[in-house]
């Protein structure tokens, strides 16, 4: 890995750290080293006082362009099928088995809704892009129509959310990870089509003393989260309009989202309505919610220490793979393709293996074109299904040879659980 790619997730994620080690220090009136020592003496980030809510306040003050949510409509506003999603409170989590014999792209109905905030019902005639912030010397505005005036392209990428996974940290622990207890339904793929955030930052005349970039949302909560301006500005991180070819539907962020291929879930704000663009780091609940694991739970490891980044989160999404298949459920017997996908967030799948008896014989899977980097890989095997009951497992290795692991470490926010997964099955 590069350390300067400021495109790669985790790299932002250690730079910004430790950026804001720096900053309070720099409050609290103490040497970034002593702060460093007062964390790891198991000090509490909440005790002395280092939640950066003034810097989240003061984002919110900026944020000038707020639509009313019209009240007592429905948080989800796609039709919620039982036999589609699992539901957990206002967040949507894709059965699996719909993919079978499916296509490469999830339909948008079929979609997992990841929802901190029920979906705003935003109309478009009064929808505005605003670009704002010390890193743009002509801060401005976009109405809708001329979002969808600009040039555009369209990309087949992944969404997933951090938290996939995360119910699979209590199978293997005993205890339940803290967050909506997902199996591997948090991820979709689909074509978005939307303006490259560049055209717009362009447009506002980006500084190059910029440094971060926060799409800032208006939902309930105003999430926002920011990014390098190095991320920004690549090519394929939109302001998507369309998925799928329709007009993106709301619970998936009507009428503009963020697209910021390879990054967590998260990284995709939804329901954009303005843009700030900052020549210093930039911060928000979102992400030092990640850094707050400096608190009395969160041991920091020697060797970040030295590094003076107190966070051992890797935000890197690793290899994971899912059978098309029902969770915990039957299916009939006979010769069929016993199917699943596979995917990583650093790179293409380049080989998947499957289990029918818990892990003790294991058989290579044919991978099926298109395998799209940032997207998934779908695979299949022959399979002769004879009544009883099966516990299939599949282990994926992607391009940087990272292959999925027996267990994975728990973490107390349930991110990446990219371990081998038991799919029980019961042939009939
Ligand atoms: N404004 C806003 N954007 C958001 C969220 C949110 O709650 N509010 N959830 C995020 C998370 S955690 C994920 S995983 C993705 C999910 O995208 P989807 O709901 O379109 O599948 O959206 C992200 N963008
Ligand atoms: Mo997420």
């Amino acid at each position: 890995m590069d350390n300067q790619d400021l495109r790669n997730e985790q790299v932002y994620d250690r730079t910004r750290a430790d950026d804001l080690i720096r900053q309070q220090a720099k409050a609290l009136g103490i040497s970034r080293r002593k702060l460093v020592q007062l964390l790891t003496a198991g000090t509490g980030a909440a005790t002395l006082g280092l939640l950066p809510s003034h810097q989240v306040r003061k984002v919110a003050q900026a944020q000038a362009n707020t639509i009313a949510q019209a009240e007592e409509t429905p948080p989800i506003v796609k039709e919620i099928r039982p036999d589609w999603f699992f539901q957990a409170k206002i967040n949507l989590e894709m059965r699996w088995e719909n993919m079978y014999n499916r296509g490469y792209l999830v339909p948008n109905n079929l979609f997992f809704v990841r929802n901190n905030n029920p979906t705003p019902r935003i109309d478009p005639a009064n929808y505005k892009l605003e670009i704002f912030g010390n890193g743009v010397s002509r801060p401005r505005s976009f109405s809708y129509d001329e979002l969808l005036n600009m040039p555009s392209i369209s990309v087949i990428r992944a969404v997933e959310c951090a938290g996939n996974g995360r119910s699979f940290y209590k199978t293997a622990y005993g205890k339940e990870a803290s967050g909506t207890q997902w199996k591997l339904g948090g991820i979709g793929v689909a074509e978005w089509t939307g303006v490259p955030m560049r055209e717009v930052l362009e447009r506002a005349r980006v500084k190059s003393t910029a440094k971060d970039v926060m799409p800032i949302s208006l939902d309930e909560k105003k999430v926002q989260r920011p990014i390098p301006i190095e991320k920004a500005l690549a090519e394929d991180t939109l302001l998507v309009y369309a998925m799928n070819g329709d007009i993106l539907p709301p619970d998936h962020g009507f009428p503009i989202r963020a697209l910021v291929p390879g990054w967590m879930g998260i990284a995709n704000i939804k329901w954009v309505s303005s843009i700030q663009v900052s020549t210093s780091p930039l911060f928000s609940l979102y992400n030092t919610e990640k850094y707050v694991l400096i608190g009395d739970d969160y041991p920091v490891s020697e060797e970040l220490q030295k590094a003076g980044v107190l966070g051992e989160i890797t935000t890197e999404q690793k290899p994971k793979s899912a059978f098309e298949l029902p969770w915990d459920g039957e299916i009939s017997s006979g010769k069929r393709l016993l199917r699943g996908r596979s995917w990583s967030g650093q790179g293409k799948i380049t080989q998947v293996e499957v289990s029918l008896n818990n892990g003790i014989t294991w058989q290579s899977a044919r991978l099926r074109e298109p395998n799209l980097e940032q997207a998934w890989v779908r695979w299949d095997i022959d399979w002769d299904a004879r009544p009883g009951n099966y516990k299939l497992q599949a282990r994926a290795t992607d391009e940087r040879g990272n292959k999925q692991p027996l267990s994975v470490p728990f973490n107390q926010k349930g991110y990446i659980y990219w371990g081998v997964v038991t799919h029980s099955i019961r042939v009939v």
